[in-house]
């Protein structure tokens, strides 16, 4: 045998090993929660053991928090305001008919107006956008957590995941733990003063544990579930990973 096919064995030896740990990881890991459900292909080992490194070792573990003294003077916003008639309209009321629609595996399901989060428990806290290309800055977002939302609405037992829909066609989703963490929240405040357009106004999915396209602006219904198997997720199009922990 020469060494060149020595070689390529010995290199066919080490993908076929690396594959079967991989879908060994992918295997166990499904049995106990620990996939994410864009796991397949090639990355499907690497997003697993990300992912379920996360939820074995940080599920409570929390986003830094920074002092007031961080908070940028000129925050970067990067998406202005969704191109639609409907929403100026909502904008010239001062979105006093905006409303967030929750829906899915609830028992109540119903249409929450701003005022109505507004009212329920209220969390502030100084924590960074950070995007995937690179740039960050951080701000102090005041909104409701998402699990007060959720429990007002009794989020049922079987809920695995919370599926997020904004007006300008973005969607995204994150599992249960993420939605229940204490620092995920229906923002609809920023720096002491109502959360503007530009920011994601008039609410924003805050989910500061992962990186900042998770942070989806202009939130306009939520679909809770059991199972995203069968939803396309927008971070799948977009060829960004569905879990971004940082
Ligand atoms: N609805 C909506 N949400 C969005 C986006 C968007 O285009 N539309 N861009 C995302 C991306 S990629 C990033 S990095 C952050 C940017 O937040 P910023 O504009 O507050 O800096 O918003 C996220 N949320
Ligand atoms: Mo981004």
């Amino acid at each position: 045998m020469n060494r060149i096919s020595r070689r390529s064995l010995l290199a066919g030896g080490v993908t076929a090993a690396v594959a079967a740990v991989g879908s060994a990881v992918t295997i166990a890991g499904r049995r106990f929660g620990l996939v994410p459900p864009d796991a397949g292909g090639i990355f499907a080992a690497g997003n697993t053991l990300n992912y379920a490194a996360h939820r074995l070792f940080g599920r409570n573990a929390l986003a830094r928090e920074f002092p007031r003294s961080m908070i940028a003077e000129k925050p970067f916003a990067n998406t202005i305001a969704p191109p639609s008639e409907a929403f100026a309209r909502h904008q010239a009321e001062h979105f006093a008919n905006w409303t967030l629609d929750v829906r899915g595996s609830v028992d109540t399901p119903r249409p929450l107006s701003v005022h109505a989060l507004r009212g329920m428990a209220v969390r502030s806290q100084i924590t960074a956008v950070t995007c995937e290309e690179g740039w960050s800055y951080v701000a102090e977002w005041t909104g409701t957590p998402l699990s007060a939302v959720l429990q007002a609405c009794g989020v049922r037992p079987s809920a695995r995941y919370v599926v997020y829909f904004a007006a300008d066609g973005w969607m995204d989703s994150i599992d249960i733990d993420e939605a229940m963490h204490p620092q995920t929240l229906v923002t609809w405040g920023m720096n002491g003063g109502d959360l503007p357009v530009a920011f994601g106004g008039p609410l924003r999915m805050r989910v500061p544990r992962q990186l900042g396209y998770k942070s989806v602006k202009f939130i306009e219904r939520l679909l809770v579930t059991d199972t995203v198997a069968d939803l396309k997720i927008s971070t799948g199009v977009r060829n960004y990973a569905w879990y971004s922990g940082i």
